[in-house]
């Protein structure tokens, strides 16, 4: 099968410096709160570099002492092409984090913002080939979904939407697309028949065991080159089997905030 990268943007990434404050970030669902603001930030450069080994230039966002969670810049915008859509955040305590990356990413693309009322987090969507995958959850309402759905129409993707429990905290948590025509999903959270409309449309889903399902987020590379989270040996072994090449990063700590690897960077170019 041919994989045509050309829809996905791979050589320029936003990240952000975890907040001096980062122990009062959000940890509403998988994690148990962060407890140590510079390994914390380690993990962070080490993310970075990660990135970096991958050829990406990286700009690097200062951290916010008003935002604990300010890190997690994949929920203060969606790339669509050459736009950037700006949502308003899905937790109270985040609106604001999306103004410096709004004013870097209009250097670069055109940025249009969302309605009062239509909320959104950036790790409730999932690019796929030609459609977004979007969640809805506590933090993106259905008039986030619609206000996207009609940004994306105009560069001819669909949108397709997942309803998502309130147990868990974004699409992304659960899923991830490391490669076109590719998708990891985490057993337990996701299943076949909700999936099947993608499956019957010649999409390969790699599934991750429950007691793994963080794992099932990752960043994915041509050449099948991947980052994905350290601690998780059955999701290693299965990419592994399954052809691809792994880079760990260890994201305990980020983890420890419900933080996920694709929740730290936003890829734009
Ligand atoms: C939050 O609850 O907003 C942060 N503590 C975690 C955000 C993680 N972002 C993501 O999954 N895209």
């Amino acid at each position: 099968m041919v994989v045509d990268w050309s829809r996905r943007k791979r050589t320029r990434a936003v990240a952000r410096r975890i907040s001096p404050n980062f122990q009062d970030a959000i940890a509403n669902f998988f994690g148990s709160g962060p407890t140590d603001v510079g390994a914390s930030q380690a993990a962070h450069d080490d993310y970075v570099a990660a990135l970096r080994e991958h050829g990406i230039e990286v700009d690097i966002l200062p951290g916010l002492d008003g935002h604990p969670d300010c890190a997690f810049v994949e929920d203060t915008a969606v790339v669509v092409d050459g736009v950037a859509v700006i949502p308003r955040m899905g937790h109270p305590s985040r609106e604001g984090e999306q103004v410096a990356v709004k004013a870097l990413l209009s250097e670069y693309l055109d940025t249009i913002e969302m309605p009062e009322d239509a909320k959104m987090d950036g790790g409730d969507v999932v690019f796929l080939d030609d459609r977004y995958l979007v969640g809805l959850s506590t933090r993106t309402n259905k008039a986030g979904a619609a206000f996207f759905r009609q940004v994306a129409a105009r560069s001819g993707y669909g949108v397709m939407e997942f309803e998502i429990p309130a147990s868990t905290l974004h699409l992304t948590t659960v899923c991830s697309s490391p490669r076109p025509g590719v998708l990891v999903a985490a057993e337990g959270h996701l299943t076949s028949a909700l999936l099947k409309p993608l499956t019957d449309d010649g999409v390969e889903v790699i599934w991750v065991p429950n007691e793994e399902s963080y794992a099932a987020n990752m960043i994915g590379f041509e050449d099948d080159r991947l980052i994905i989270s350290a601690g998780y040996p059955e999701t290693e072994r299965i990419l592994q089997s399954a052809g691809y090449q792994t880079r760990t990063v260890d994201m305990a700590h980020i983890r420890a905030a419900d933080g996920s690897l694709t929740c730290c960077s936003i890829f734009y170019q």
